[in-house]
């Protein structure tokens, strides 16, 4: 029962219950989807486990998104575990600390091409192994931010690699569009999770969201889990390609 009752969601990115993707993969479980999810390494295995044994059904798998073998294996593993395949969600990023402080004119070669392939490169790498399983149609979706389209302060390489995630859904969405396959993004307001930690201010930049945006409240993970319910279901089958800002209105007025 649910409106992705028979459906296969791939779930890449939860790190522990504070994730984003654990509050997507609440939001498709209530809606009846079978979920797998990958964990980067046996670093958070056993976390992944723990969390992923509290949706019935469910699936493990290891994948670092790095390494074009794990994405293989895992994909083979999905093919012989359900066949078929109707959802990705990717959520995942990373960039070094030391690259999301100061001016990002001192971005290095490594950082920039480390933040670029976890954070950009990625969604590609996954995205032209996954679609053929997608025989029945699928939906695909990312988590991007603001930084993609502003200077904000401390973004900075994540940044850049955001604006690259974000044409790569486009130009991903305008060739899966043939086999039936949707690829968007949402762009969330900012939410304290690991990654945010990573974020040099990320305080300030709450409160100013507080005061700020029309709805006078930060991102709730809960809403974002919404909204990725929706693009992963027929509810959103006319939309590819677009940036969705699920952020309280911020991005209007900032
Ligand atoms: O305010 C926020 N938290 C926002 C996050 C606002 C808007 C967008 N986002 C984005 C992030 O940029 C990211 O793309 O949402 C996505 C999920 O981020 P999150 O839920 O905030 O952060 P977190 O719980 O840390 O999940 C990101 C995970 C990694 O966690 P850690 O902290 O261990 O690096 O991405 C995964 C990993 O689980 N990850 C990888 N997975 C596979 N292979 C890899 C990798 N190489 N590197 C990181």
């Amino acid at each position: 029962n649910g409106l992705l009752a028979g459906k296969n969601i791939l779930v890449m990115g939860v790190a522990n219950d504070r994730s984003i993707a654990w509050a997507i993969a609440q939001s498709l479980a209530a809606q009846g989807a079978r979920l797998a999810f990958t964990y980067e390494s046996e670093r958070v295995e056993e976390r992944v486990r723990k969390l992923a044994d509290t949706i019935p059904g469910s699936i493990i798998l290891p994948c670092n998104v790095t390494v074009d073998e794990e994405i293989d294996s895992l994909v083979s593993q999905l093919k012989e575990q359900y066949g078929v395949l109707h959802g990705l969600v990717h959520s995942i990023a990373f960039a070094k600390t030391e690259e999301l402080e100061g001016m990002f004119a001192d971005t290095s070669r490594a950082g920039f091409a480390l933040a670029h392939d976890i954070s950009a490169y990625s969604l590609t790498a996954v995205a032209q192994r996954v679609y053929p399983l997608m025989t029945e149609g699928g939906s695909i979706m990312t988590m991007t931010y603001l930084g993609a389209e502003r200077a904000l302060r401390n973004y900075n390489v994540m940044g850049v690699a955001k604006a690259a995630l974000e044409a790569s859904v486009r130009y991903l969405a305008a060739d899966l569009g043939q086999f039936n396959v949707r690829v968007n993004a949402i762009s969330a307001g900012p939410i304290r999770t690991l990654a945010a930690k990573g974020i040099k201010d990320f305080n300030s930049i709450l409160r100013q969201v507080e005061e700020r945006a029309p709805l006078r409240r930060t991102t709730e993970v809960a809403e974002v889990g919404d909204t990725a319910m929706f693009l992963m279901s027929h509810l959103s089958r006319g939309i590819t390609g677009e940036i969705i800002y699920v952020d309280n209105g911020y991005n209007i007025v900032g």
